[in-house]
């Protein structure tokens, strides 16, 4: 920007300029609010510019200087006086209370401006406003002009550089204070200010084609909640209106995003406008959603109400250069609609997890491909820590998915609570700031600008591949759900909303007013649209959208069962669940480990690690030798992202032989989960003199393996813990994703993620996720934190059943006789061969030979070939296949393995079995360093797996920890007919146990650990403990009563007891532990101490448990 002089005056220097401006700047109001670094660099730019130039007088330099601060003035902001409330409750600015006149933020000066400036009559009052704003020392003649090189830019191409005070100021107004405003002073690069900017100020008004086409679309968002509304007043719909621009808006957005190359948008919102973007922009057939909306949906398959569902659909979006016409051809682009729960935030995280997994698979490495778009509420967005959360992710190395999108669906008001009530800061968007996003501010009556600034977000994510933010203002015209009466809090809002008329009413008159569209063509199309929902509504009660007996039997469990039997897979009777064998040949573990001790030539490694490399390599010398828990983890991590064809070197054996089902990425994430808390993992070896960076796991073959990711997160456990969800979705099996919790009790924080999404999304929604949760946890004298990781909450969670066996709860037998209601009521009862031949056509979709199959089912259910299937026979087939299943119905497995190969082997079932499920696996801390807790290296070897009960009487398991004498080689332990006392354990303590046991040489007492304590194996347990028929049973752990596994096992143990032995009475089950508390433990390291000797004193004591006085452990005096 250079001033023009009308009088010739000589060239002042440049310290001479900077004096003049430093003068200016304290001199001008707009000067003082305008002191960001854009500015400083603006200013010193134009002051090199004047003294090589130009020149001019003081006065002139310093009016020009304060022009510029001017501009930077309404830039920095202009949002905060921008016309941005639809309702126009306060003059300038955002609402913020009823009866509160202007709005809380709003003074910044500029108000004053502005409403002098739009008042005054003339351009010579208007000059004379800002002039007298400005403090100007020259002439405020309307006719005085400055010379703007850069700033602002015309929006026609008329190359206007000159412009006088009322042009700028009304520029100003217009780019910043309408009805769509910037905030960018926080934004990091000063080419991405410079970008903003330009789209700012070079905005123009779409063309009337354009213009329709949002008409109609908004057309679509009215008619749709009028229809609901009239069709089902008494239902929750949280419906969009006071937004509806919203539809315009996101239907450029995609297709704008698809015009830059974007195939797949993963898309999470909560609940307000949902069931519009499910029916108007995914084509949820609306007859579909009429069922749910008068809640006719079949009988048990409701995982979720209708608000809280998600959808998917290909979109097919013109593609069109920008300024361009649009080409023949078009882009296709996959859009979903993330299922959700009510914990407003929470899908945030998962989708952002999802979108990077998917990235990754794709090999989308800078999200061109792939991108995120999550749409929020105004309350929740400035209200919930989980939005800092997940945004804090964006940027960081091992997150990031080149920037998301974030709407802002703001109208005003959460609930009940108003702005004022809700945050401490203007807008609700403010925590955008704080990962350098853009925010642009928009009207909801004005849809023009709404999809502007759609289009601005999408361009600026494909650009820049960072966050963006779309802060939409508009209202609620009811209450926060249809049935509730907002007017008794907020009077004057609702009196001003009732009168507003809707933004479709504004809009079409804004059309007519500009010859776009008539009156009678408005209407037309209103009368059309309604007739199109009138006609899905009649369908849908003509039956049209009515689940069918297939369909309904294809989305459960049964028709897998059905399936699995005509397929010919019974073992009839047998319910023990089959453990996937997870072993591996010694050459390839041997391969792997020695990988794991490589290190590049040259490299100079810490001391330490030289050591822990040293002791590392000795694991592998021979197959007794002894491997620790960090290695066995490497050594899961190292096979399973091998390719089947991958062999040791000198190998000649078929390649990929006893390796995995397939060949996995791993990704584990954590605080400082790459070092490892208790310096255990050391995932990357540092070079100490360059910081070169090694990763043995992705050293062992590198063209013949998938990648190991480990990264330290941020801080944070809720939006690192949903990441790591959504991640394990969009991996979809092809990977092992963990993540570890730095200490087992943090993982609370991260409650409502375990809540909704890891224990029960695969019943609400259908998602199967492998996720692993690694907790730290035991008692090792630290303090009531840092010792529990809670394994109470995680055991609540599970699904299996206390009182009854799997496949015996009532629960249980009601589903499958609602089924077989369903399947079989449209053919009187029963099935006939025929009907069941066309039911499984349906399952498989008419593959395979249906006779032969129907002929299985048959033999199965020992029927005669001309036998129907009855309700009794049908409940008989599905409980075999429950029992032996059982395992595949769980929701959750909790694990709290004992030794490192059991580490391993849980590690790889992950992913070497036909199903994903959550698992939550407790991890030791103190352990780590003692010297007994390894494994044999043949504990890993081919044949050996996950062992769910560890019985240490049995020399058979893969833990032969003291089993036999080292020297003479004789057992340990008494026969099993002379054992006095069965100790049934988790964790850590069995080691305490068998410590003392050992110090002790007792010989009468067998630990018995539960290694997988949910699903609760009942099966293996009852055949141990019927193995020792002259033992007392008890429950030992370290954990307070009311805490661990105790209440979790007492009632599981008891049934199987019940219901699996032949004794008429079954063994009491004594506890062994500490007393109930409030805290999970004491903070004296002494006090600890004297609870575990006692614990492990009358775990062994010669006394019956019957006669001692309470096996509780009474707190030391
Ligand atoms: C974490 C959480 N806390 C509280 C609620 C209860 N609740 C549901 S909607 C709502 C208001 C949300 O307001 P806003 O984010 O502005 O969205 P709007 O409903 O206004 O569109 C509240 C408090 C919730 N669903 N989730």
């Amino acid at each position: 920007m250079i001033l023009r002089s009308s009088r010739n005056a000589s060239a002042p220097g440049l310290s001479a300029l900077l004096r003049v401006a430093d003068l200016a700047l304290r001199d001008s109001k707009a000067a003082g609010q305008a002191r960001g670094t854009s500015f400083r660099l603006q200013l010193r730019s134009w002051v090199h510019a004047q003294a090589e130039d130009t020149q001019a007088s003081d006065f002139e330099v310093c009016d020009t200087l304060k022009v510029i601060a001017l501009v930077s003035h309404f830039r920095s902001r202009g949002h905060l006086v921008a016309q941005l409330d639809p309702l126009q409750r306060v003059p300038y600015g955002t609402w913020h209370k009823d009866g509160e006149a202007q709005a809380v933020w709003a003074d910044c000066g500029l108000s004053t401006l502005l409403e002098n400036f739009t008042a005054a009559a003339t351009p010579d009052a208007q000059a004379e406003v800002v002039a007298d704003y400005l403090k100007l020392r020259g002439s405020s003649s309307p006719d005085r002009r400055f010379w703007l090189e850069d700033p602002l830019l015309p929006r026609k191409p008329s190359d206007q550089q000159w412009w006088t005070l009322p042009e700028i100021v009304e520029r100003l107004r217009l780019s910043y204070c309408g009805t769509l405003a910037v905030e960018l002073d926080h934004v990091f690069k000063r080419e991405q200010q410079r970008w903003l900017v330009e789209r700012l100020e070079k905005r123009h008004t779409p063309p009337a084609s354009e213009r329709l086409s949002i008409l109609r679309h908004l057309l679509q968002a009215d008619t749709f909640e009028r229809t609901l509304a009239s069709k089902f007043p008494n239902s929750k719909r949280f419906g969009l209106e006071g937004l509806e621009a919203l539809m315009p808006g996101i239907i450029a957005l995609v297709e704008r995003c698809a015009q830059h190359g974007v195939q797949r948008m993963e898309v999470g919102m909560p609940h307000r406008g949902r069931l519009s973007l499910l029916c108007n922009l995914l084509g949820k057939p609306p007859g579909a959603l009429f069922g749910e909306m008068e809640g006719r949906q079949s009988e048990f398959h409701v995982g979720d109400v209708k608000y809280h569902l998600g959808q998917s659909a290909t979109l097919a979006c013109p593609i069109q250069a920008p300024g361009e016409p649009p080409e023949p051809a078009e882009q296709a682009i996959r859009v979903s609609i993330a299922p959700n729960p009510s914990h407003l935030e929470a899908v945030s995280p998962v989708v952002l997890g999802m979108v990077r997994a998917e990235q990754m698979r794709a090999r989308d490495t800078d999200g061109t491909r792939i991108m995120g778009l999550l749409i929020h509420g105004d309350a929740a967005f400035s209200g919930l820590g989980l939005v800092s959360e997940s945004l804090q992710l964006s940027n960081v190395k091992g997150f990031s998915t080149g920037g998301t999108i974030h709407i802002v669906l703001n109208n005003q008001v959460g609930f009940t609570t108003g702005p004022a009530e809700a945050r401490s800061c203007p807008h609700p968007s403010d925590v955008g700031k704080i990962v350098g996003a853009p925010i642009l501010h928009v009207n909801a009556d004005d849809p023009d600008a709404v999809v502007q600034a759609c289009i601005i977000a999408a361009d600026w994510r494909a650009r820049f591949k960072r966050d963006i933010v779309i802060d939409i203002v508009g209202y609620r015209r009811l209450g926060h759900n249809e049935q509730d009466n907002p007017v008794t809090t907020l009077p004057l809002s609702y009196k001003a909303i009732a009168t507003h008329p809707p933004v479709l009413q504004l809009y079409g008159q804004q059309l007519q007013q500009a010859g776009i569209i008539s009156q009678d063509q408005m209407t037309t199309w209103q009368e059309s649209s309604r007739q199109q929902y009138d006609d899905d509504y009649k369908a849908y009660k003509e039956g049209k959208y009515q689940e069918t007996a297939e369909t309904w039997l294809s989305s459960s469990w049964q028709g897998d069962a059905l399936q699995a039997f005509a397929g010919g897979s019974s073992v009839s009777g047998a319910i023990e669940v089959h453990q996937e064998p997870t072993g591996l040949p010694p050459g390839t573990l041997q391969w792997v480990g020695n990988c794991l001790c490589d290190v590049p030539e040259g490299f100079n490694m810490h001391p330490d690690m030289a050591q822990l490399l040293e002791r590392r390599r000795r694991m592998f010398d021979t197959k007794d030798s002894r491997v620790d828990w960090p290695t066995a983890e490497q050594l899961a991590f190292g096979t399973l992202v091998l390719k089947r064809h991958a062999r040791p070197p000198g190998c000649t054996a078929q390649p990929g032989q006893g390796l995995n089902k397939g060949h996995y990425s791993v990704r584990l994430t954590g605080q400082d989960a790459e070092r490892g808390t208790f310096n255990q993992r050391h995932f990357a070896l540092y070079d100490q003199t360059t910081g070169r960076r090694h990763e043995f796991l992705n050293n062992i073959k590198p063209c013949s393996q998938e990648m190991v990711e480990v990264w330290n997160s941020p801080l944070n456990e809720a939006g690192v813990l949903g990441f790591e969800y959504g991640f394990s979705l969009g991996i979809a099996g092809t990977g092992l994703v963990a993540w570890e919790a730095q200490f087992g009790d943090f993982a609370n924080n991260a409650q409502a993620m375990v809540d909704q999404f890891v224990s029960a999304a695969e019943e609400r929604w259908g998602q199967q996720s492998g996720l692993v949760l690694m907790l730290p946890h035991g008692y090792d004298g630290q303090g009531p934190d840092h010792s529990s990781a809670r394994p109470e909450r995680f055991l609540s969670l599970s699904n299996d059943d206390a009182d009854h066996l799997p496949g015996h709860s009532p629960s249980a037998r009601r589903q499958i006789a609602a089924t077989f209601a369903a399947i079989a009521g449209q053919h009187g009862g029963s099935l006939d061969r025929k009907q069941a031949m066309t039911m499984l056509a349906g399952l498989t979709g008419g593959s395979g030979d249906q006779q032969e199959a129907a002929e299985l089912l048959w033999t199965e259910m020992g029927l005669a070939p001309d036998a129907l299937v009855t309700q009794e026979k049908w409940e008989g087939l599905m409980v075999q296949y429950m029992r032996r299943n059982a395992e595949q119905q769980a929701n959750i497995f909790v694990v709290n393995a004992t030794t490192p190969a059991q580490y391993f082997h849980v590690l790889r079932r992950q992913l070497n079995r036909p199903y994903n499920k959550p698992l939550v696996l407790f991890t030791p801390k103190a352990l780590l360093h003692h010297r007994p807790f390894t494994s044999a290296l043949k504990d890993f070897s081919t044949g050996t797996f996950f062992n769910r009960v560890i019985d240490d009487g049995k020399a058979s398991d893969n833990t032969r920890h003291l089993a036999k004498h080292p020297k003479t080689g004789e057992p340990f332990l008494l026969p099993a007919d002379q054992i006095r006392r069965v100790v049934l354990c988790s964790g850590q303590i069995y080691y305490a146990l068998s410590n003392a046991r050992r110090a002790k040489r007792i010989r009468n007492v067998v630990f018995v650990r539960l290694e997988q304590i949910a699903p609760f194996p009942h099966d293996l347990l009852v055949k141990v403990i019927q193995g020792y028929p002259a033992a007392e049973l008890v429950w030992c752990q370290e954990e307070p009563k009311n805490m661990g596994a105790w209440t979790y096992v007492k009632p599981r143990l008891e049934t199987a007891l019940r219901d699996l032995t032949d004794c008429l009475e079954a063994p009491e089950l004594h506890y062994i532990g500490r007393p109930t508390a409030a805290s999970p433990a004491t903070a004296s390291m002494a006090i600890h101490q004297a609870e575990m000797s006692e614990i492990v004193r009358k775990a062994l004591s010669e006394e019956s448990l019957i006669e001692q006085e309470g096996a509780v452990v009474p707190l030391p005096a």
